[in-house]
């Protein structure tokens, strides 16, 4: 199509207004989150009222794996059990489904919502609009990033585990099981998400303080079974000579552990497979000693979240994170904790 010179200038300029505008509008902008209050004066964050039961939403941002399954029924249940009315939406893996989720929770006025947003930065629109609307955001196992919305302002906190420390736990324990020499892969969580980002950061700094130790490569599997298999089956061509593999979730340490007997090497034996959740597979794994390890990241999230829901409606002033605390899965302790895993 051929426009006019002057339409030509004025289409960046004129988009560049209407974003703007969707900004402040829509999202609360960022002028609003420097600003103590909302345009629509509803406490910062937005206060809870005090009730006996709430319509609570909960964004969850997939359900493909037993991480997930157990999240989500740990939060039904919750719920239930204290007669709440959870509006329940499934994003399917999509960051562009989980804000639509959101800007739908917000349309039916939920008291309040239960996010887990799949990346830092894709929810923060959502975030910021909830906040706009007046609807108080929890974020639930993964973070936003803080340059873009923060705790206690923008939304009222995050419950979560310590991903940094989940990594440091797993690289300490690689590091005394291999008497200090490795060449690992690792298989990194889905691009973008904080648990991906700071499980990296608290492993890969570990292993730098060891001079035996090397990561050969580190590549994305999503956080998933089939993708870390296919992730590991490439990578083994190019390092026939790895002798451990970290994998950011126990679902990618499975599909490695398939990835590695295809390629006729014996896990446990030739390479040492650690990772983090703590999922019934992964305990297996470890009692068959073809998994060293796995650090725990809880995912019954329910108790948790509901009591801080009351905490907030009683005007208790909450910490910008609340810290999960995890176990650590071993030889000596995954057939005991079999029975409690997910
Ligand atoms: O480790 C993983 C899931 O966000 C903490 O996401 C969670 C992680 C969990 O897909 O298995």
């Amino acid at each position: 199509m051929k426009y006019n010179r002057s339409l030509r200038w004025c289409l960046p300029f004129l988009s560049g207004l209407l974003m703007c505008s969707v900004l402040l509008a829509g999202c609360g902008g960022s002028a609003a989150s420097g600003s103590g209050t909302t345009s629509s004066g509803c406490g910062t964050p937005p206060k809870l009222a005090k009730k006996d039961h709430y319509t609570v939403g909960f964004s969850q941002n997939a359900s493909n794996n037993p991480w997930r399954l157990a999240e989500t029924a740990s939060i039904k249940a919750e719920a239930a059990k204290r007669g709440d009315q959870l509006v329940l939406a499934d994003a399917n893996n999509s960051g562009d489904k989980q804000v639509a989720d959101v800007q739908s929770m917000i349309a039916q006025k939920v008291d309040v919502i239960l996010l887990a947003p799949i990346t830092e930065k894709a929810l923060v629109p959502a975030v910021l609009a909830a906040r706009q609307a007046c609807i108080p955001v929890i974020l639930i196992d993964r973070d936003v990033d803080h340059t873009l919305a923060k705790p206690n302002q923008d939304y009222v906190t995050f419950i979560g585990s310590d991903f940094v420390q989940q990594g440091k736990r797993v690289a300490d324990w690689l590091i005394q099981n291999t008497g200090g020499t490795a060449k690992i892969i690792e298989l990194e969580g889905t691009t973008g998400a904080s648990p991906a980002i700071n499980r990296k950061k608290g492993f890969d700094d570990e292993i730098k303080t060891a001079p035996g130790m090397q990561i050969l490569a580190s590549q994305d599997g999503d956080f998933n079974r089939d993708t870390g298999r296919k992730v590991m089956e490439t990578l083994l061509q190019a390092h026939p000579d790895v002798t451990a593999v970290y994998a950011h979730n126990d679902e990618m340490a499975i599909g490695a552990i398939a990835a590695l007997k295809a390629a006729g090497k014996k896990p446990g034996k030739d390479v040492t497979v650690v990772s983090i959740d703590g999922e019934k597979d992964a305990l297996n794994a470890i009692i068959a000693g073809e998994e060293g390890t796995s650090v725990q990241s809880s995912p019954f999230f329910g108790p948790i979240s509901f009591q801080t829901i009351d905490q907030y409606a009683s005007g208790q002033k909450l910490p910008d994170w609340i810290v999960v605390q995890d176990m650590q899965f071993t030889k000596d302790n995954a057939a005991q904790n079999l029975a409690n895993s997910f």
